[in-house]
């Protein structure tokens, strides 16, 4: 198949292109670099070395002899996004490419609105260019297991029956999702769902739960090709984070109770994962909603597992109780089902047999490069203005470029 990556030099995005051009389809990615340069903004890097994308590319034409051709723009241009549908054709188009940080989205005002609108307007531009130029190519849409919130009631996927009033139907679930980043995935996936019906497009929205580790097959076979590895208080997720603290001996940082539950994946499964819906496409009009995520742990739980796997390498590790910087139900019951990517073929790998390989000795590895001014939450929920996270020029009137932004005079 001729498959378009959108965001494919990202954290998924990279290894999923690897997998999908190592199984003989033709692949291309689109990606702007606003990730590398989110690092620049918050001044904390990649805890993996990562080369740039071209470098990345030419390594993977040298191992495998395939080529990916990249194309360098911005997915909210629609005349950028269209020449590049027009002019490869693509069957199915797997869509990464958006703001991906539940705090980056909560710093201020301006983060809210660049989350959003990057997100929701580079989607909707997609699904123009689609029904514009390709109307027959499958969208897989990464949405988030997030959407749903931590309803007292099971997750089901994407929809549920309803009785009322002596009537039944079929509605989509109810969202309550948690950040200005995980709303922005629900207003995606309204619009996916009014294209598939209004024009009769083919999508996938999958509902991703947290995903973790770097390696897959591919990026195991040459150093140029590594993954990222984020860990700092923006980007970097519970898990990652706890087990950067654990090899720099510093306690891990569970944000309230500890109660917070959420559904994981490997990273070999996002993309495998990613391999069954493209291979399994929606039929016409139909938008099919499949929750990607393998097991489900609270915040403490993983605390604790990062902690025995951490005593089998020799290291000393504790935890401390954060007072909570989001707003968020500490202690909740929590039940989602998974059952659709099993059924197409998924076969889990789990995190107890990966915690200390794919992730705490890669760690080990490079925890030279920590940044531990990383280490400490700066982004409160309960603040419109985090100030912490912007850099102090110490000017009255500083310049202040932003993400996605022309520069502003600041305040
Ligand atoms: P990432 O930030 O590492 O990758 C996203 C890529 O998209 C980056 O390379 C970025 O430069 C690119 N991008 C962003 N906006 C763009 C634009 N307007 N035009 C062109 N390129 C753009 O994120 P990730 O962790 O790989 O996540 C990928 C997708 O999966 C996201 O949509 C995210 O919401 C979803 N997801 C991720 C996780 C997770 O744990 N990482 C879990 C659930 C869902
Ligand atoms: N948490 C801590 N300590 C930390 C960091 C986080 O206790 O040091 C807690 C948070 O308060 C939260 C939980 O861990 O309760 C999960 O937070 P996270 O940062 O690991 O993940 P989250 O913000 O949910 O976002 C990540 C990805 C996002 C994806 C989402 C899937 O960054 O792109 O959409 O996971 S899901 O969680 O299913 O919504």
């Amino acid at each position: 198949m001729r498959i378009l990556i959108l965001g494919g030099d990202g954290f998924c995005g990279w290894p999923t292109a690897l997998h999908l051009s190592n199984a003989g389809h033709e692949v291309a990615i689109v990606d702007n670099f606003y990730r590398r340069q989110w690092d620049y903004e918050l001044g904390a890097e990649s805890l993996t070395p990562i080369a740039p994308l071209q470098s990345r590319v030419e390594a993977w034409r040298e191992v495998s002899d395939r080529s990916i051709p990249i194309f360098i723009g911005n997915i909210t241009s629609y005349e950028f996004i269209s020449k590049v549908i027009h002019s490869m054709q693509p069957q199915a188009l797997v869509h990464f490419a958006e703001q991906r940080s539940a705090p980056y989205s909560m710093i201020d005002r301006e983060r809210a609105v660049f989350t959003q609108s990057n997100n929701v307007l580079g989607t909707l531009n997609v699904l123009y260019a689609i029904k514009q130029l390709v109307p027959e190519c499958h969208l897989i849409k990464l949405g988030t297991m997030g959407e749903y919130g931590q309803p007292n009631i099971d997750i089901e996927e994407g929809f549920i029956e309803v009785h009322h009033n002596g009537r039944k139907d079929l509605l989509p679930y109810p969202m309550q999702p948690g950040s200005f980043y995980h709303l922005s995935k629900v207003h995606d996936s309204q619009n996916i769902m009014f294209a598939c019906k209004i024009w009769g497009l083919r999508a996938t929205d999958l509902h991703q739960g947290v995903v973790y580790g770097t390696m897959t097959d591919q990026i195991a076979l040459d150093e140029r090709l590594m993954n990222r590895f984020d860990y700092d208080d923006v980007f970097g997720t519970a898990l990652n984070r706890f087990c950067v603290q654990a090899a720099l001996g510093h306690p891990l940082t569970v944000y309230g109770k500890g109660g917070q539950t959420r559904g994981f994946i490997d990273i070999r499964d996002t993309v495998r994962c990613i391999e069954l819906a493209a291979t399994n496409p929606s039929k016409a009009g139909e938008y099919r909603v499949m929750n990607q995520f393998t097991e489900q742990f609270s915040v403490s739980e993983l605390a604790q597992k990062v902690m025995e796997a951490g005593a089998k390498c020799g290291l000393k590790v504790e935890i401390q109780h954060l007072s909570n910087p989001r707003v968020e139900k500490e202690e909740h019951y929590y039940n989602a089902r998974n059952t659709k990517l099993l059924d197409l073929g998924l076969k889990p790998h789990y995190l107890s047999d990966s915690l200390l390989d794919s992730l705490l000795n890669i760690v080990v590895k490079h925890r030279g490069r920590a940044n531990l001014s990383a280490i400490y939450p700066r982004v409160n929920w309960r603040s419109a203005q985090n100030e912490r996270i912007s850099p102090n020029t110490g000017e009255e009137n500083p310049t202040v470029v932003r993400a996605g932004q022309k520069p502003v005079s600041a305040r």
